[in-house]
């Protein structure tokens, strides 16, 4: 089976993202390639900090990869805490980010929100990217013990559970990062025909 170097070191991404490709792709993670580093994200949009990661495999490691920069970004909070999303609450920890957009989010009516995934893509020199949303709204209380994150709060629209009452399964058919992971497995298909 061809493999796939995914440079991330998300645990529960890259458990998603095996799902989505199982029994086409074997997909490494930064781990599996040796890679311990914390990669900088620098960057002022999804986009950008998708390719920092895919650019520092490229001139570190040599090796084709891809990406993923993700998060949630709440209408009523100027669309934060977005790209800030992994260290919302000042430092990485899912739960102490989750409880401050509770907090922010106290009393507001608005409880519209979106997850965002851009994917970079870093092939023979070449960079693409993939972009996946999904629309939704925010709870006031956290509920469900599947997905990472934000998944606890967050209902997509049509639904009436959170992704984090959603097997992983069910969220990979709808979610952000199932989308972008899409349009870059048919870009991955059309470029090998
Ligand atoms: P890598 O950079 O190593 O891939 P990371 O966790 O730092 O891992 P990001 O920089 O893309 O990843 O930050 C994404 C954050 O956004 C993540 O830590 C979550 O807090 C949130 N997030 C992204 N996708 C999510 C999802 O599907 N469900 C819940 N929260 C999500």
């Amino acid at each position: 089976m061809r493999e796939l170097v995914f440079a991330t070191n998300n645990t529960h991404k890259t458990e998603e993202v095996k799902q989505l490709l199982a029994g086409q792709y074997q997909v490494l993670n930064l781990k599996d390639i040796g890679c311990d580093t914390d990669i900088p994200e620098t960057g002022n949009t999804f986009a950008e900090n998708a390719r920092l990661k895919t650019s520092f495999v490229e001139t570190h490691y040599q090796m084709d990869c891809f990406a993923d920069d993700s998060g949630l970004e709440v209408e009523a909070l100027n669309n934060a805490p977005g790209i800030y999303s992994a260290r919302y609450a000042g430092q990485r920890g899912d739960r102490e980010n989750l409880e401050l957009v509770l907090k922010n989010m106290e009393g507001i009516t608005n409880r519209k929100a979106r997850f965002k995934t851009v994917v970079s893509l870093v092939q023979q020199n070449q960079h693409y990217f993939f972009e996946g949303v999904i629309n939704g709204t925010l709870r006031e209380k956290a509920s469900g013990a599947e997905g990472f994150g934000y998944d606890p709060i967050f209902v997509p629209d049509g639904y009436d559970i959170t992704f984090a009452e959603m097997s992983m399964a069910q969220k990979n058919e709808i979610s952000h990062r199932a989308q972008a992971m899409r349009k870059l497995i048919s870009f991955l298909k059309s470029a090998t025909l």
